[in-house]
């Protein structure tokens, strides 16, 4: 890794020394002659912490003085993973710190791997949060995140018997050396309760809110380093405490254990994250986190503007707000409630100042995942946010009414409450309603969402919907994950300058017809393979070749994203080689990870399938050194950061119009995989990037699904005309990879043909073994494959996060990097 030269004199790394060495002593409070490893790590987590402090006091003294406009990214979800090394190589000194505990006796990786992963999201859209906090200071702009400090983040994954087992992850275990406790910022949320009505000087009706039950939420801020000269940006994650009177009341009583019990149960609040993305919670207790979360953040950004001394008609100047999908969706009430409740303005200028700070991501189109909440619990929870909402939603479909006089039936579809089988609350009208931006995640994904679940509202305001496609950050994922090809850049292109303005990987495009240089990018990805192969073989015992094509889809399990489609290309392939077991064929090891939700049924069994296909085929002497299927349990952020740098061949496969955008597409694509995929998500703008011909295209278009359905999709119709597919859905559905249990995965394959084939897995299947035939043929010359690698990486400096926060920046958020 390229160094800060003036950090690794000898002088600077002796001071290192004494600096670890005394933070181990006085803040671990460890006799250096008696360690663990961890000890070091939270040494070391300590002095680098120290330097990131003054550069983050620096950054926020010099907001204060620009009185800069800010933006808050509100989200029930960072997926921050490790933090130690991008630190590191954020402010350069990566190497000096490396040199000092090599002078030491230690390796700064073994002791790097001492750190929990912050693991506080599910997926894709925990994982954009964290990577957009990172270009937000890197552009040196003033943005904040807010979210919760839960005490478990997603369960980690063990495989018992080839089946998902779920682990608490209890990452906080031996405290977190990167956050600061902040016990004296403490806000008061309140929860259930009754209103009072009464009358204003002026006649205004006003409300008061009593007799409710209080959590406290704390602060815990996390420095989030820039790159370079970046800024030290802030995220900003709350605890819940008890509030002393909660105890108090039973103290009075003289029930003491009581008052300790109250105190266990208001703090269970930030106990946990939920573990699904995809399917609605509708508990009670979710609702109470995204009601929590989201009052602690505004009271906090109210203090912050001066609301004492300042004007709230300014409030729009100074403060955007992203709603990071529907979960904080409810600030918009809240911000309502305080704007009229607590500073008594009219109703039309508080609407008016809300509608200008908010803005909404939508991250997903599928209707199971879009969020609302029964009427009767809202009402319960939070009264007065009810009463806004009606409000809001009266006000709103009147103008409807007077825009399109007649239309009930449209009324009824943007209501804000869904009426049909118990009245619910919809998270997603009220974020359009009272946002000035909606944005979708892709190209493909935006257009969608306003010809299908948003119409209505496109219709209604076709100014508020915009596309922002996704990126990724190179600093983690390019540049911390993949020095090798890091490195081999730098070289190429003369300087790093690519780390923090990617569209200079153009730059590479002549060499991707340079022999030499092609030499030298395989010898990379070799390299990463090779590594990948060490670390399966020291944690799994795994035997893989790196000399074999790795075929990775690494990501939530889910039927959308079509595991499955992949599972019945690998049974084809095993059923050619057993075939014909001579032939030449391409060795292939094909990777799969992720985690299934703890409640998903058919989810859960896609991975039991999985490790059931592995296992007959480790067995098979024909197939040793042709195929090989590796499921890698408990895949994270650190696991991604491994594995990624290793793959040839991504696996985009998900039914077309289903993946809002995707961001492990970008992440291989910029570590110089080529993709197989559906024209879906962000797959499309990959291949608009990169060159159509330096991709697998497979599959039926958004459009081509929408017609073939229409006309009825018959899957049986598939299964009859294409034996191939027959036969490996007849062995998985009689038990050829389950023996003990013939009847294991029938569920999987009746979902497929008795159930109707939902996400069009046969449907893709001929077209997708087609492609993966042309996988073959190309990774056959390495020369040619090659080329298409290099113009893979080439081609993705557009799917930086730094382009994306430019872009909110600009169109959303009004906001300015500061100088
Ligand atoms: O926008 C980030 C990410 C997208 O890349 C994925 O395509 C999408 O599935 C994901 N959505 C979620 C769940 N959404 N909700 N609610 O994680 O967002």
């Amino acid at each position: 890794h390229d160094a800060d030269a003036a950090s690794t004199n000898p002088k600077n790394i002796g001071e290192l020394k004494t600096a670890l060495v005394n933070r181990l002593i006085y803040s671990i409070g460890k006799d250096p002659i008696d360690t663990h490893e961890r000890d070091w790590f939270f040494a070391l987590a300590h002095v680098v912490r120290d330097q990131i402090t003054l550069r983050w006091m620096e950054s926020m003294r010099q907001y204060y003085l620009s009185d800069a406009k800010r933006v808050y990214y509100l989200s029930m979800e960072f997926l921050i993973g490790r933090t130690l090394d991008n630190a590191l190589l954020n402010t350069g000194g990566y190497e000096a710190f490396r040199l000092a505990l090599e002078d030491m006796g230690m390796n700064l990786d073994e002791i790097g791997g001492e750190e929990e992963e912050a693991a506080l999201g599910n997926g894709g859209l925990g994982r954009l949060a964290a990577c957009f906090l990172d270009s937000l200071a890197s552009l040196r702009m003033p943005g904040f995140g807010y979210g919760i400090r839960y005490d478990y983040g997603i369960f980690s994954q063990r495989i018992e018997d080839g089946w998902q087992v779920e682990h608490p992850d209890n990452w906080l275990r031996y405290g977190n050396p990167w956050e600061f406790a902040r016990p004296e910022v403490l806000y008061r949320v309140q929860f259930y309760g009754r209103l009072v009505e009464t009358q204003d000087t002026d006649g205004q009706r006003r409300y008061q809110w009593l007799d409710t039950q209080d959590v406290m939420a704390m602060a815990y801020d996390l420095p989030i380093p820039g790159y370079g000269e970046g800024t030290v940006n802030n995220l900003r994650l709350w605890a819940a405490k008890a509030t002393r009177d909660f105890e108090l009341r039973y103290f009075n009583e003289g029930n003491y254990i009581k008052a300790v019990e109250q105190k266990t149960s208001s703090e269970n609040l930030s106990k946990v994250l939920y573990p699904d993305d995809t399917t609605q919670m509708g508990r009670e207790l979710r609702l109470k986190q995204e009601y929590f979360f989201v009052s602690a953040s505004l009271q906090d950004i109210l203090v912050h503007f001066g609301t004492e001394h300042r004007d709230l008609a300014e409030l729009p100047d100074e403060v955007a707000i992203q709603l990071n999908d529907t979960h904080p969706a409810i600030a918009i009430a809240e911000l309502m409630r305080i704007l009229l409740d607590q500073h008594g303005l009219a109703w039309d200028q508080a609407f008016g100042i809300t509608v200008r700070i908010f803005a909404y991501t939508n991250h997903t189109l599928l209707p199971e995942a879009l969020e609302t909440w029964p009427v009767r619990l809202f009402e319960r929870l939070l009264p007065r946010h009810l009463q806004i909402i009606y409000d809001i939603n009266q006000k709103f479909l009147d103008e409807v009414g007077r825009r399109f006089p007649g239309d009930g039936d449209l009324i009824r579809r943007v209501s804000l409450i869904d009426e049909d089988g118990g009245k619910r609350v919809r998270m997603s009208h009220l974020a359009i309603v009272g946002s000035h931006k909606v944005n979708g995640v892709a190209k493909l994904h935006s257009e969608l969402m306003q010809s299908t679940i948003f119409r209505d509202f496109a219709r209604l305001f076709p100014d508020r919907f915009i596309n922002i496609t996704n990126g990724v950050t190179p600093r983690r994922w390019l540049h911390q994950a993949n020095p090798g090809l890091a490195g081999l850049i730098t070289e190429a292109l003369g300087d790093s300058a690519w780390v923090s303005d990617l569209e200079r990987l153009r730059g590479l495009v002549p060499l991707a017809g340079d022999a030499e240089f092609r030499s030298r990018f395989r010898t990379a990805k070799f390299d990463n393979k090779a590594r990948l192969a060490g670390l399966l073989k020291q944690r799994l015992g795994l035997a893989l070749d790196p000399a074999s094509l790795f075929d990775v889809q690494i990501k939530r399990i889910h039927e959308y994203k079509r595991q499955l489609l992949n599972l019945l290309h690998v049974v084809t392939r095993y059923n050619r080689i057993k075939d014909q077991p001579t032939a030449a064929w391409i060795p292939r090891t094909v990777i799969l990870g992720g985690k299934a939700a703890p409640g998903y049924r058919m989810a859960k069994l896609v991975i039991k399938l999985a490790n059931d296909i592995a296992r007959v085929m480790d067995r098979d002497p024909a197939l040793q050194g042709r195929l090989k299927l590796v499921f890698v349990p408990d895949y994270n952020v650190s696991r991604a950061m491994e594995l990624i740098p290793a793959v040839d061949l991504s696996e985009q496969i998900s039914t077309a119009g289903t993946e809002a955008s995707g961001t492990s597409n970008m992440k291989m694509t910029m570590n110089g995989a080529l993709t197989i995929g559906t024209l879906d998500g962000a797959n499309i703008e990959i291949a608009e990037q990169v060159g159509r011909d330096n991709l697998f295209i497979f599959g039926l278009t958004a459009g081509e699904l929408a017609e073939l359905r229409r006309r009825g999709y018959q899957p049986w119709d598939y299964y009859h005309a294409n034996s191939e597919l027959r036969r490996a859905l007849d062995m998985i559905a009689s038990g050829y990879f389950s023996p003990e249990e013939p009847d294991r995965f029938k569920p999987l394959v009746d979902s497929l043909l008795m159930g109707g084939d939902q996400w069009a897995v046969l449907a893709d299947y001929a077209d997708y073994v087609a492609a993966q035939e042309a996988v073959d043929r190309l990774y056959g010359d390495g020369e040619a494959w090659a080329r298409q690698a290099v113009l893979n990486v080439a081609g993705s400096g557009w799917f930086s996060s730094d382009r994306s926060i430019r872009e909110y920046a600009g169109s959303i958020w009004n906001i300015q990097p500061q100088a």
